[in-house]
């Protein structure tokens, strides 16, 4: 097949026969029609001034549920064979627990339907942020039933669309509920205590246990669970355990509690004084380290840390305030960045995938979201972003580097298919491989798109 770009068929030689490739998106970002679902989280803080950068709100985002078809023909045209999308809990629970809304499944269906009649393999998030605002007013994920409610939506999924579906993972990105949410405050609920961040973390990793139970009782095959990996680098010896703590409180806490290991020590050790960890039962550990059949890792960069004091401007995300525990540490991310100011360094990316597989050895593993935001430039003849297209490329060639390396890695799904609401940066930041213009809802496929597509069609 020709193309465009030299190098995709190259890349294409590497893919690993049987792998998934696919693009991800989430409801909150994309789905608009607010009114036809209950509240959730990130309306409430969305809608409180201050809170998202350039104040956007969660309509019209990139109107998708009035555009199914036409988006999933989008997507259908990139080559993939699978789709990653999320449930809203508030659609189908309008406060979270009861009876189901008859629309949110009929909704859902036809997304569902038409994702398999385009001969796509659904890979469905039950929570990606988006909790319904009725259960944030019952404590949210400090309520010590909050796994109960999980389980019960994960339940009442696997019922009604488990004919469908056998991919599901429970949660995405824990890390962030807990650490922007509860301890940076800077993503709903808006919360700056360090010691209920601690907390909301490991009531997540119940819940997403109890989940797991939930779905493969109603007869999903394959559940799994998403997490926001990175590696480490530490620029000088003296920063060394701090760099360590942030792994821990990064990566480590998660693994280990999904592999039976617990809490680890260093991290509680560093953290006494911000809390005991006396919400950790055994009953809520056994139910964390519950089985997953797949971990999705979603990589974008790494996190490099130096002990001398430095300004690097803004980094989303990347901050002391974000680690319990952790002072005295800059983040010094290496150019070249992205418009997140997040260093592009694609060799982490393989890092990551190897330790993880070290450190939770036996599960498969996919890239559930990989890609860049970039400032456009839009012209007449095209979004020439040849910034995203060398960051895909280097970034799957980094991927299937892991893969030469022995990592069990199953698929690549690139974040995101739009340009969408980028949480608290609004439409700010631009992650798309097709960017949507917010009035007309245009869908205009860049560059990134076509060097996707080329790649992904001219596999063996
Ligand atoms: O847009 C987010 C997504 O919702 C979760 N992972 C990171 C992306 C970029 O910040």
């Amino acid at each position: 097949m020709s193309s465009d770009f030299p190098d995709a068929a190259s890349l294409a030689a590497r893919i690993p026969h049987d792998f998934t490739l696919g693009v991800a998106t989430s409801s909150w970002q994309i789905e608009g029609s607010s009114e036809t679902r209950g509240r959730s989280i990130w309306d409430e803080f969305a809608e409180t001034p201050g809170r998202v950068l350039d104040g956007a709100t969660a309509d019209p985002a990139c109107d998708h549920l009035a555009h199914i078809p036409e988006d999933l023909d989008l997507i259908h045209d990139l080559g993939v064979n699978a789709y990653r999308f999320s449930f809203s809990w508030p659609r189908l629970l309008h406060n979270g627990v009861g009876s189901p809304s008859a629309k949110g499944l009929d909704t859902y269906d036809r997304l569902v339907d038409g994702i398999l009649g385009r001969g796509l393999t659904p890979f469905a998030t039950l929570y990606h942020w988006d909790l319904p605002q009725a259960l944030q007013e019952r404590g949210g994920w400090l309520n010590p039933d909050s796994h109960q409610w999980f389980a019960e939506y994960a339940a009442l999924v696997a019922d009604h669309f488990g004919d469908r579906i056998d991919t599901v993972a429970t949660l995405n990105e824990p890390w962030v509920s807990a650490f922007l949410g509860y301890a940076a405050g800077v993503h709903a609920p808006g919360v700056t205590n360090p010691a209920q961040s601690l907390e909301v973390f490991y009531r997540l990793m119940v819940a997403s246990g109890y989940g797991i139970q939930a779905l493969r009782s109603a007869g999903i095959t394959n559940p799994g669970l998403v997490l926001n990996l990175t590696t480490v680098i530490a620029e000088d010896e003296d920063v060394t355990p701090q760099a360590h703590l942030i792994d821990g409180l990064h990566n480590r806490m998660f693994l280990d509690l999904l592999a039976g290991r617990g809490v680890p020590e260093d991290v509680q050790e560093h953290t006494q004084s911000i809390t005991d960890w006396s919400f950790v039962t055994d009953e809520g550990l056994a139910l964390a380290a519950e089985k997953i059949d797949w971990l999705g890792i979603n990589y974008y960069t790494p996190i490099r840390v130096a002990s001398v004091s430095a300004d690097a401007g803004k980094i989303v995300g990347q901050s002391a305030s974000v680690y319990p525990g952790v002072s005295g540490v800059s983040f010094v991310p290496h150019e070249p960045r992205t418009a997140m100011g997040w260093e592009i360094h694609a060799p982490s990316l393989t890092s990551t995938l190897v330790t993880t597989a070290e450190r939770l050895p036996g599960v498969p593993l996919y890239i559930t979201e990989n890609g860049a935001a970039f400032d456009d430039v839009v012209s007449s003849e095209g979004i020439h972003d040849a910034n995203r297209v060398a960051y895909y490329r280097d970034h799957l060639h980094a991927a299937f580097d892991a893969v030469d390396h022995g990592v069990d890695l199953r698929g690549y799904f690139a974040w995101s298919l739009f340009d969408n609401l980028e949480w608290a940066e609004g439409w700010t930041k631009r992650f798309g491989i097709v960017r949507v213009d917010a009035d007309s809802q245009t869908r205009t496929p860049k560059d990134s798109a076509r060097f996707l597509r080329d790649v992904f069609r001219s596999r063996g």
